[in-house]
């Protein structure tokens, strides 16, 4: 859960990149840590070990101030080979919101929805299948990605899509952006952080905009 701290006015949040092998998870790390100006951020960490006996993710600190509060935002991404089920758990607890990365390749359909199941049973291991979860389809750029209208939405045709080629950066602040505005309504509702943090959801965007690059047009499919 977010964790606030008033004596320091500081909110720390925790995201969570997530999906299959090799969907771009790290990609769109990479993406964002060269979007963001290096004042709002830290290095982009990267844990690689060959088994699940340590570790493994990649993790990206940004932050920034309003007048009245500083907000801390730990990125992080999870591996997705079956193997590093124990890693992707440790990741996942406590997230305050989610991506879930899927590959637009037509061959990675099932991929896409086996790491699905498998991000809903770990959120309800973790308590908190409540956190939202973004949906973004990387590799739009490929040339047989499966079109938008039969892309799998995993249980909700109402379920946003966001386009992203995580690679040339396409898409990756507005999924971002997505994400992080997803996750402070969220905690709004249980936690009051406009009230406590006198800055309501607006004016927290805005901030995040201003210290964080502008969104471009993000296309979100609805
Ligand atoms: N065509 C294409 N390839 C991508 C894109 N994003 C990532 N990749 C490639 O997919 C592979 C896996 O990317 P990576 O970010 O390491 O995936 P992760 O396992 O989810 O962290 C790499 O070879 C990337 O270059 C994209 O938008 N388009
Ligand atoms: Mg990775």
């Amino acid at each position: 859960m977010a964790l606030v701290d008033f004596a320091e006015r500081q909110l720390t949040l925790k995201l969570v990149y997530y999906g299959p092998p090799l969907s771009g998870k790290t990609s769109n790390l990479r993406a964002l840590h060269d979007k963001v100006d290096k004042l709002n951020r830290g290095r982009l960490m990267a844990l690689d070990t060959r088994d699940d006996r340590t570790l493994f993710f990649d993790l990206l600190p940004i932050f920034f101030r309003t007048s009245s509060f500083s907000f801390r935002i730990k990125v992080y991404t999870v591996p997705g080979q079956p193997v590093h089920e124990a890693t992707r758990k440790v990741v996942l607890a406590g997230a305050d919101g989610v991506v879930f990365v899927a590959d637009s390749s037509p061959d990675q359909q099932d991929a896409n929805r086996i790491a699905w199941q498998n991000l809903i049973a770990n959120l309800r291991a973790s308590a908190i299948e409540r956190v939202p979860v973004v949906l973004q389809y990387n590799k739009r750029d490929l040339s047989n990605r499966v079109p938008l209208e039969d892309c799998d939405r995993f249980g909700d045709p109402l379920r946003p899509i966001l386009e992203a080629t995580a690679r040339s950066g396409e898409g990756v602040i507005p999924t971002f952006f997505e994400l992080v505005g997803s996750t402070w309504d969220y905690l709004d509702k249980d936690l009051q952080l406009s009230t406590k943090l006198g800055i309501d959801s607006a004016a927290f965007r805005v901030a995040l905009a201003e210290h964080v690059g502008v969104v471009p047009n993000a296309t979100i499919a609805r």
